[in-house]
């Protein structure tokens, strides 16, 4: 393996004075809001992070790395930095034509000429870069459900970096880890990923992965966007700060990573190890099933345990980056050690330990002892601190059913229940109540629905994210949007899906309010049920059937969810 090259990489960026030219110019161009997923791919175009890319890729580019994850000249790039925009702003684009691309407050970071504009076939893109068109993967479904309609390419100007205001010192260009590691003397370095906070088994991993590899270490995590549902960066950052003091001192640096993730597997992997490259590391470790998305629909991996690793191999030649393939280390008590689990001859006569993800969200969620031997102290510490055990943690109760159905009362008469335990604040945000404070100017079109549950998902959200218990009661009547819905919230807390499940004929009997009258005789437009579609939750976490029932008895059945699931304490 040669040394690295640590000069410069070629930047996207113009100069100073060039730039503060350009954001005046920049001013008149059309411009489009990145999104946080296109500020991360745009922050590591121009900084070289993705070189060779020299902006958002082109058709050509775009179909060769999707069918053979080369760009058009042959070079390895497994992964479309597409920009995806909406069908109306792409449609006041002409090829030839400058935009300007701005963060989400409006701040110009950079110019971009369009060559290319197409719509491109997304289910192709998901087969091929994913490995299945299924939506359980959070790419696939990112591609399917929040990404645009049409991807414009073409070369970015880079004017100046996305400002970040967390974790400043521990940010670095390519560039500038190239000059660390020159200043350091490091001629070998072995960078780890990550989008999890470190326990002895990976500081353990990453030290002989160093040792092995007569390389210094550099602990590389991802602070972009990762997989819904991870631990926070800040609580991350915080946990791996707290790791590297347990390094021998001048061996191991740490650097944070602007990324959004895509959880694609060996694509992943050989795209991670082509970053890392770009900022002048030598070796890169790849663990078993590296960045997977999980389980897909039908409750199966999506890619086998060892597809990156063998695909990084395949291209690690020309890639300019070596593997060190992931050791899976266990706990031997006997020895008070970790050791990799392939090395362990005396399997029989050792007790081995371990505690897999699962069981340490369990045990952080319900408050259980975390032993030393897993864990640093300090790490458990900050971890415990962002995540209280679940009946101190906000969620968000959504009932979902039809007009009628009797979700505002079983809510209603939940929201005393929950007050009268105490503990936590409870807000309703029932259906009326949200169209008449939240979204008075809607009205029933698939479009101004999505958009009503869309806030009322925002407002549940930052209530479950502050420690709050969020009751909802719209109809919701689209299964895409209450996914969407719970996305949002299950990074903060719980979400738990109820669907009063009266049934049409029940609704149109009671008739309330009078208004399935009027749908039937055509006076009520896009009414749910009547003329407008309702998606029947598949998997709720209830299901409650008011009829023959009482209200009190309904609310009952959750507050016994609420129990089992351990968010308030029985
Ligand atoms: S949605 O689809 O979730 O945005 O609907 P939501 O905000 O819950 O509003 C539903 C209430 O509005 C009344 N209403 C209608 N419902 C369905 N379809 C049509 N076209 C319609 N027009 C008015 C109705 O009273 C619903 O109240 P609930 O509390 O569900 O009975």
């Amino acid at each position: 393996m040669s040394l690295p090259n640590l000069a410069p990489i070629p930047e996207l960026y113009v100069s100073y004075e060039s730039a503060q030219k350009m954001k005046v110019e920049a001013g008149n161009l059309v411009s489009h809001d990145l999104s946080p997923r296109q500020i991360c791919d745009l922050e590591l175009l121009m900084n070289g992070g993705f070189a060779p890319l020299k902006g958002f890729l082109g058709q050509e580019d775009y179909d060769s790395v999707v069918e053979t994850m080369r760009l058009k000249d042959g070079s390895l790039w497994p992964m479309p930095i597409t920009l995806d925009v909406g069908q109306a702003f792409a449609d006041k684009i002409e090829i030839g034509q400058d935009i300007a691309l701005r963060d989400q407050e409006g701040v110009i970071l950079a110019t971009m000429t369009v060559t290319d504009k197409w719509s491109p076939d997304k289910s192709r893109e998901a087969e091929k870069v994913f490995g299945a068109d299924d939506s359980a993967h959070p790419a696939v479904n990112y591609l399917h459900n929040t990404a645009g309609p049409v991807y414009l390419g073409g070369p970015v100007t880079g004017i100046q970096q996305p400002v970040h205001y967390d974790f400043r010192a521990s940010r670095d260009t390519p560039n500038e880890l190239r000059a660390r590691f020159r200043k350091l003397g490091w001629r070998k370095v072995v960078a780890f990923q990550t989008r999890n906070p470190l326990h002895r088994a990976h500081q353990e991993l990453t030290f002989r992965a160093a040792r092995e590899s007569q390389a210094n270490l550099l602990i590389h995590p991802v602070v972009g966007m990762t997989k819904p549902g991870d631990v926070d960066h800040f609580t991350r950052v915080r946990c791996y700060e707290a790791v590297l003091d347990k390094y021998p001192a001048s061996t191991t640096t740490m650097s944070l990573l602007p990324l959004a993730m895509r959880m694609a597997g060996p694509r992943e992997a050989v795209w991670h190890g082509l970053i890392r490259r770009n900022h002048g590391c030598t070796h890169f470790i790849v663990g078993r099933d590296h960045a997977g998305p999980g389980k897909n629909s039908q409750g199966e991996d999506f890619y086998g345990p060892y597809d990156a690793q063998e695909l990084f191999k395949e291209h690690e030649a020309e890639m300019g980056i070596e593997m060190v393939p992931f050791k899976h280390m266990v706990y031997v008590q006997e020895r008070a050690q970790y050791e990799p689990a392939d090395e362990i001859v005396d399997q029989d006569k050792v007790t081995i330990l371990s505690i897999s993800g699962t069981e340490l969200r369990r045990r952080l969620q319900e408050g259980i002892d975390i032993p030393e031997w897993f864990s640093f102290p300090e790490v458990v510490k900050e971890l415990r601190r962002t995540r209280p055990p679940r009946a101190k943690q906000g969620f968000t109760v959504f009932f979902t059913g039809f007009s009628g159905s009797g979700k505002s009362t079983i809510a209603n008469a939940l929201m005393v229940k929950l007050m009268e335990m105490g503990g936590r604040p409870v807000t309703l945000l029932d259906g009326d109540i949200v169209r008449k404070n939240l979204s008075s100017e809607l009205g029933f079109s698939k479009e101004h629905r999505d958009l009503n549950i869309r806030r009322i998902g925002y407002v549940a959200s930052e209530i479950t994210k502050n420690g709050g218990i969020a009751l909802c009661a719209p109809i919701a009547p689209y299964a895409a949007t209450r996914r969407a819905v719970r996305e949002e919230i299950e990074q903060y807390g719980a979400f738990v899906e109820v669907h009063v499940a009266t049934s049409l004929e029940e609704c149109e009997k009671r008739d309330r309010k009078g208004l399935y009258k009027l749908a039937r005789e055509g006076k009520i437009k896009e009414f749910t049920g009547i003329s407008d579609p309702y998606d029947v939750p598949e998997t709720p976490e209830l299901r409650v059937d008011t009829e023959g029932q009482d209200v009190d008895n309904c609310a009952h059945q959750v507050v016994l969810k609420l129990e089992a699931m351990g968010l308030i304490a029985g």
